[in-house]
Order: C-alpha cells, then structure tokens, then sequence
C-alpha cells in the first residue's frame, strides 16, 4: 500500500549508465544513484516487487578517446572503470539488482535486434551525408573526436555532438573552427551512408504524451526541457556512427559502422534485465512489457533528451515496449561553487572520499540528499559537510540513539522497560505524532522529493529529542521512576521507528540501530507504531553512530582542491605576446653579465626580498631581488640600471628571473661556472 498511488505492480527502476572512463564523483551519486536508491529501497520495504538497474556505459568516443590517450585498447579501459565504479557503488550502498555492463555479449544481442527489427521493418532513414573526416588518421570524426566553437555561447570546447557549457545537443557541422580531437587538423568532409531515426514524424506522439498526459506529474525543469525539445521542432538524428568500437550494425555492406552509443546504451537497461532474469530464474518480459509496470528512469539533466525523447520514440516504435512513467531527472550538483569537472580535477572521487573518510558512506548520503538538486542546481561545500555532520547528524540522530541507548542500560541494565498502563497527555501527542512519519516520508519519496523527505526523518528525531527534554528522565528517575518507564520505553519505539524510516537515506545507519536495540525487520507499513519493540527483551551495547569532524580534515580536503586550481591554472598558461621589435643597438645598450653570488640574506621587514652580495669581478655590488629561495651559485644580471632603494637598501642591479606559469621565480643562471662579471650577449 503506497501513499499516493497503487496501480502499478511491479516497479522498473533504471538509473543512467556511467560511462566506463574514469571513477565516479559526488555529482554521479548525488544527481542519479543516490535518488535511484532511495527510491528503490522504499519500494522494497514497502513489499513491492522491484527491480533496479544500473551497469557500466562501454561504447562511445569518451572511451576510444581515452583508449587512445593511454595507447591501450578500449576494452583495457573499460575493465578497469567497470570494476573501479561497481565497487564504488557497492561501497556506498547502491543497491542494485543487477549492475551489468554493454561490452557484455547479451546487451550486444539485445542492441543489434532492436536495430534489426526496426530496420527490416522500413522505420529508418537511409541517407548519404557528409561527414567530417581526418585525412591524416584516416579516420571519420564522430561525436567527441570532433571539437570546434559552440555556435550558441561561443565555447571553443564544445564537442561534435553536445556543448557541455551550455547543454546544447550539436550536429559536428554547426561548430564553428571545427578541429580533430585525433590530428589536431582542420577536417575534410567525406560521404558516408548512416541510418536516420525520423524524430519529426513522432511530435505528435509526443505532445500528447509528455505535453499532455505527464504536464501535472513530471518535475517542471524535465517538462520544460522536453517542451522546448519539441517547440523547437525535432529533426531525423544518426543512429549509427563510423567506428570500430561499439555494436556492430547486423546488416550487410556495413562494415566498419556502429550503433550510436545513445541508441544502444538505453537498450543496456532491456539487456541488464535479461542477465538478472538469467541469474534469478526469473521472466524478464514483465517488467517492460506489461502495462501495470511502473518504469522510472533516474538521471542527470544532461540525459533528458534521450530518456525522454529519444528512447522513448524508440519504445513506442518498437511497439511492444512500456514507457516511462516518469524520469525525475536531477539539476547539476556544482562543488565549491564550481561546476563539478573530470578533465580539470574539480571533483571529489569516491574512492578517495572513502580513503579519507572511511565507513562515512552514510554521511556522504545524508549530506547530498539534504542537498539534492532536485529543482535548480546545487552546491556541495566542505565546510557544510562538515556542519550537516556536526549539527545534524552527531547533534541530532546520533545523540538521541546514543542518549536512550544509555539510559537504558544504566537504569535497567538494558532491558526495555515496561510502561505504565495509561499515558500522560504528553505520551498521546507523542504517540499521534510519530503514526504520522511514515506517510509524512513516504509520501514525499513517491514524489521524488527526497531533500523533504529527509527533512521530515530528520524532525522525527528532533521530536525524539524533544520529548526526552521535555520528561528529563535523568532527573525524574530519582522521583517517579514508574514514569521514566514510560518515556524510556516510548523512546525506545521511536529509535526502533527512526531504524526502519531511516533505511532508504542511510542504509549503514539503519542496521546499526536496528542492531543496537535488537529488533526485527520491520516493514515500512509497520512503522509508526508505538509498540515495535517487546518490553522485557534485552538491547545491544551502545556505539557510535556518528562523530564530529575536524577543521583539520576538512581543511586538507580544501588544500586538495586548492592544489587542482593551481594545476589547472599552470595548464591553462599562455604565455604573453612578443613584444614590438627591438633593435640589435637596443639590446647593446643593456649591460648583462653573470656574477658569483658570495652572500645571500632576508632583507629585514620584507617577506620576499632577499639582499645578494655579488662578486662582479670589478669589486662587488649588492643586488635586492625578489626571489623566494636562497641562493649561492651564479646568477645573470644587469649591470648598468641605476641603482634604487629597496627596502632601505642599495640595490645595484637586476637578477634575471623567469616568472613561471604558477607565479614561482626561477633563477636563470650559465649552464656552467664562468669568471664572475663576464659580459652575456
Ligand atoms: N553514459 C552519459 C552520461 O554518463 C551516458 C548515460 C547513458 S544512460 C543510458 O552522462
Ligand atoms: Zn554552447
């Protein structure tokens, strides 16, 4: 019995497919898997037959492109990502019924009879256009392998096929200055033959059912997107690329093409349905086939086109497909008001959150949660990790459990006390107000509004917290200990329910509690009752559920990232214009010679001045520099600038530095020991 709906039986939930190049990141769990799971654990605990997807991206030019990079073949790459990401997910508690992967052979079958049956059944557009074409790699660009100038924003990375600054999907000939990711070189265009989805012809489909039947229950940034998808007028798309990498078209004279990526990596959630149908004995067909399947895609924004457009036309044509009921697709999660990057190291990855942070799953997924992006883009910040943590988490959950668990023990040697037989007005509201948490949560999770849901788990131990103020057992024991029997065991029935409520949002959390006071496994339906836990039976021993974090951790996550901007600075270096020319005569006029530096000191009262005694071969002279290092071999200077004061002192000359991308100086000195004052030119 769900809050809001009960039409549906069984419930298909997919969530995007990473691509298998590199590890995962907050932005992943926080805009996909972590809703995803939240969502399929509720349904779970709910009774509800569910099935939950997710699996390894395979195909697609991120990954030849990164293949490439590190002179191995695809497949290297993505074995390594595949098994790199799957432990991430388990790690944090993604509860997947299947994570499978599209190098796998089923998926390949899977992908190329979509294809087939819709190619022999004339629903493709067979065209020869003109496509990029890199002579030098002999080699035709698709997608990725092509970047040039958005012509929207005027981003000079946008890729052939998308524009990651401003969202927009390309066509490779709208870029303006196109260049081969592969040669560097301008392409030439060559023809080549693909096959066409005709979009155009299914806009009625469409507005009817996106525009029409999903207006009041679809999220409004993910309708928005698809209305201004539509308005704009859709156009035939390629569903077939030249590449060697991916899943072979299984038609003749096709050599040396492939499925789109986008075209077949959505069928990897039909294909990872077949293998855990293969695993578990199960039928595979129901949970995309029957009507009373409910199916929900959960993606990042970026992914709302295909999910809702593209894969969808793709079902409906199809013809024996479901479609989904709705794709709560996430807002962008930036980090420390960033946008959230791979290629510039702005991200915080999950294996290394984990080395850092160990068994801190739960805090992660508590803190992205009660920040989701679910109706603008958010801000994932380290300090306010750590005050989610410290005040909310340690403050509030984790010190009602540790405070109930201990009285327990020390008043009745941690056995839970029978309450007395009629309660205090205090007791009933108590009791009225916690029957109503399940739905109060539940409700917003068949919403899709986990930040609220959150909240309101989040208010259910305030109020735990409350009560125990309210009724101070620690002080009442010593006069009214039948009454503290009441409150503690009162107390006790809301941890047992805060366990059972808490599970979707912090799985690790939840077993602990449910350890602690030893209880059963409770279903959903079965909270906020009163009466979960059997007065007279033994609790476990307290343990930390939380504990605070430290400025210093905190800090060292923020040095990490400190140093990802410096890196990412120095890559970004260009170095200045050459200046206007400049005669020989000119030149001649400037003394430059090397000398012999014999003493080097801190200039008093100056952080960054350092006074060199240079031997000149002509008796000597004190130079003040601004090098940070000390220094006592050679260095080049000029020998006939006036001498100024710096600092108070004389200073005779300039030393010849280089400025570094990262604003570091760099001594220039002879490559070998020379006479002190000899001339340079
Ligand atoms: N791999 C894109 C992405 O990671 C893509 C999702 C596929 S879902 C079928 O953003
Ligand atoms: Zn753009």
């Amino acid at each position: 019995m769900l809050y809001t709906e009960n039409k549906f039986k069984r419930y298909t939930i997919t969530s995007a497919l990473p691509y298998a190049n590199g590890p995962i990141h907050i932005g992943h769990l926080a805009g996909v898997y972590i809703p995803a799971d939240i969502y399929a654990r509720y349904l779970r605990l709910n009774g509800e037959d569910v099935l939950f997807i997710g699996g390894s991206d395979e195909h697609g030019v991120p990954i030849t492109i990164k293949a490439r990079k590190e002179g191995v073949s695809p497949q290297v790459i993505v074995d390594k990502y595949h098994a790199i990401i799957k432990k991430s997910f388990e790690d944090f508690g993604i509860s997947f019924d299947i994570y499978s992967r599209t190098s796998d052979a089923t998926h390949h079958q899977t992908a190329a009879a979509f294809f087939k049956k819709l190619f022999d059944e004339g629903k493709f557009v067979e065209k020869t256009t003109e496509q990029y074409y890199d002579e030098t790699a002999q080699q035709f660009l698709a997608d990725r392998y092509i970047t040039g100038t958005c012509p929207h924003c005027g981003n000079e990375r946008a890729y052939g096929d998308q524009c990651e600054a401003c969202g927009t999907s390309l066509n490779a000939m709208e870029l303006i200055n196109p260049k081969s990711m592969l040669s560097g070189a301008k392409p030439i265009k060559k023809e080549t033959k693909h096959w066409f989805l005709p979009l155009d012809k299914y806009e009625g489909f469409l507005k009817q059912w996106i525009l029409e039947d999903h207006k009041s229950d679809w999220r409004s940034t993910v309708y928005g997107q698809c209305k201004s998808w539509i308005d704009m007028g859709l156009q035939p798309r390629a569903v077939t690329r030249d590449l060697n990498w991916g899943v072979k078209l299984p038609i003749p004279n096709a050599e040396g093409k492939v499925l789109y990526v986008w075209f077949e990596a959505p069928i990897g959630y039909i294909s990872a349905t077949k293998k855990w149908a293969e695993q578990t004995g199960k039928d595979w067909k129901p949970y995309w086939k029957e009507q009373n399947t409910k199916l929900v895609h959960f993606i990042g924004k970026d992914n709302i086109v295909f999910h809702c457009i593209i894969f969808p036309i793709m079902l409906k044509i199809e013809g024996s497909y479901i479609l989904p009921q709705n794709v709560p697709a996430n807002e962008f999660m930036n980090l420390e008001n960033d946008k959230i990057s791979t290629s510039r190291n702005w991200a915080v990855w999950l294996h290394e959150y984990l080395e850092d942070f160990p068994q801190k799953q739960d805090v992660l997924r508590y803190v992205l949660t009660s920040n989701a992006p679910e109706t603008k883009d958010n801000d994932f910040t380290w300090k306010d990790f750590q005050a989610k943590n410290n005040n909310e988490l340690v403050a509030i959950l984790g010190n009602y459990i540790n405070r109930i668990v201990v009285l327990t023990h020390k008043f009745y040697n941690g056995k839970i006390p029978t309450p007395e037989k009629s309660f205090e007005d205090i007791d009933n509201q108590l009791i009225e107000q916690l029957s109503q948490y399940p739905k109060l949560i539940g409700s917003n999770i068949e919403k899709y509004h986990f930040r609220e849901a959150l909240n309101e788990l989040m208010n259910l131990a305030r109020l735990g917290n409350k009560y125990l103020t309210d009724n101070e057992p620690w002080k009442v024991i010593k006069t009214d200990p039948a009454r503290v029997r009441t409150v503690m065991n009162l107390s006790l029935q809301l941890a047992a329910n805060l366990a059972i409520l808490a599970e979707p949002f912090l799985p690790f959390t939840a077993t602990k509690i449910k350890n602690m006071l030893k209880m059963g496994n409770f279903g959903w339906q079965e909270a906020g009752k009163a009466d979960l836990l059997l007065s007279e039976t033994e609790i476990g021993n307290a343990i930390l559920l939380f504990e605070k974090i430290e400025d210093a951790a905190i800090d060292k996550q923020l040095e990490k990232l400190a140093n990802s901007k410096k890196e990412n600075e120095k890559n970004a270096f260009v170095p200045k214009a050459i200046k206007p020319e400049c005669s020989f005569d000119d030149f001649t006029k400037l003394d430059i010679r090397v000398g012999t530096v014999i003493d080097c000191v801190k200039v008093p009262k100056a952080d960054k001045l350092l006074q060199f005694k240079i031997d000149d071969g002509q008796g000597g002279r004190t130079i003040v520099s601004g090098i940070a290092k000390y220094y006592t071999k050679q260095v080049c200077f000029i020998a006939n600038f006036a001498p100024r004061k710096l600092k108070g002192v004389n200073s005779e000359g300039m030393i010849l530095s280089a400025e570094d991308a990262d604003g570091r100086l760099v001594l220039i000195t002879p490559s070998d020991l020379v006479k002190a004052g000899v001339n340079i030119g």
